[in-house]
């Protein structure tokens, strides 16, 4: 008999945490560690002026991939050039027409920050406040306070699937800090504190190839729980994790079979912002071309009161 997955209160009991660092009424953690300073040394990176933005496309016709237990955002057309035509259609003066949609989407599906609160366990979310405060909507470490402050920073890309030399990493597969310094060097970047640090897998084509087949035995690729590599993004500030995976880390943890440890270890504990679903096709190829793997990242989710994430579409400028 296999043994039952450890409590996260157990495993994480002396993680490092930055609780009450930021006073007890903060909400947006390590990106406290994104100040003028680093705005003003990011800016100095932007040389050719490529623009790159890494959101997702909502609605896309080859398909949205999102979390097992989510569904696809939908769009629905309200008015269009046929509505217009009906008998009921709204009249305005002078013969104005226009085209209005709406969508219905999970705050975390497609490209998305976290709110700090959106995990927890052991009754309490980032900085202590107490769980029940999500009851209905986030009350406290919603994304509101993200989205109000925007997350602005030098960002470096690290590039898991041509350091492995694949095309994409694959199912479970797992990589440790020490992988993110050996890719950092050799793609001959230097890895700095309070960096954005943004991976890329390519293991979302996977979903383009498979359909819902993708979701059998769904365990995606990423950054594996130890207490060595949460100590290190303690040690490094980083303020914020970027993945193009649809939630940053290994799915469940081959060794102690806990889902989603570094929500905890890192977002909750540590109050490091998760960036989900980026699409870093077009950025990685421009990286591997110019050997150039640092530039200026601006991010702001949608402001959305009381939400437990929010859709984004962050803009790298090199
Ligand atoms: C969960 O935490 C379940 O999902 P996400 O990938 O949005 O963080």
């Amino acid at each position: 008999m296999t043994n039952p997955a450890p409590d996260l209160t157990d495993l994480l009991k002396d993680a490092p945490s930055n609780w009450g660092k930021w006073g007890p009424e903060d909400e947006v953690g390590s990106l406290n560690y994104l100040g003028p300073e680093q705005v003003i040394a990011a800016a100095g990176l932007i040389r050719t002026g490529k623009v790159f933005p890494i959101q997702r496309l909502i609605g896309d016709p080859k398909g949205d991939p999102v979390w097992p237990s989510r569904k696809p955002a939908v769009r629905t057309q309200l008015l269009d050039e046929s509505t217009w035509d009906s008998d009921d259609a709204p009249a305005f003066p002078g013969g104005l027409h226009y085209a209005d949609d709406k969508i219905e989407a999970f705050l975390q599906g497609s490209t998305q920050y976290d709110a700090l609160g959106h995990v927890w366990y052991g009754g309490k979310l980032w900085n202590g406040y107490d769980a029940r405060t999500t009851v209905g909507g986030m009350d406290k470490a919603s994304v509101r306070p993200i989205a109000d402050r925007g997350v602005v920073g030098r960002a470096v890309l690290l590039d898991m699937a041509r350091y492995r030399d694949k095309d994409a990493l694959g199912s479970a597969e797992t990589y440790t800090h020490e992988d993110l310094i050996a890719c950092a060097a050799q793609q001959g970047v230097e890895l700095r504190k309070r960096d954005i640090i943004v991976i890329r897998t390519n293991y979302l084509a996977l979903f383009f190839e498979l359909g819902d087949a993708f979701y059998d035995d769904f365990c995606e690729p990423g950054l594996q729980y130890s207490p060595e590599l949460v100590q290190w993004f303690a040690d490094m500030e980083i303020p914020n994790l970027v993945t193009d995976t649809i939630a940053n880390e290994v799915t469940t943890d081959p060794d102690t079979g806990v889902a989603l440890t570094l929500h905890n270890a890192l977002m909750r504990n540590l109050g490091i912002a998760f960036t989900e679903i980026v699409d870093l096709e077009q950025l990685a190829a421009d990286c591997a071309d110019d050997g150039v793997y640092e530039f200026f990242y601006a991010a702001a989710p949608l402001k959305v009161h009381r939400g437990s994430g929010a859709p984004v579409n962050p803009i790298v400028i090199k």
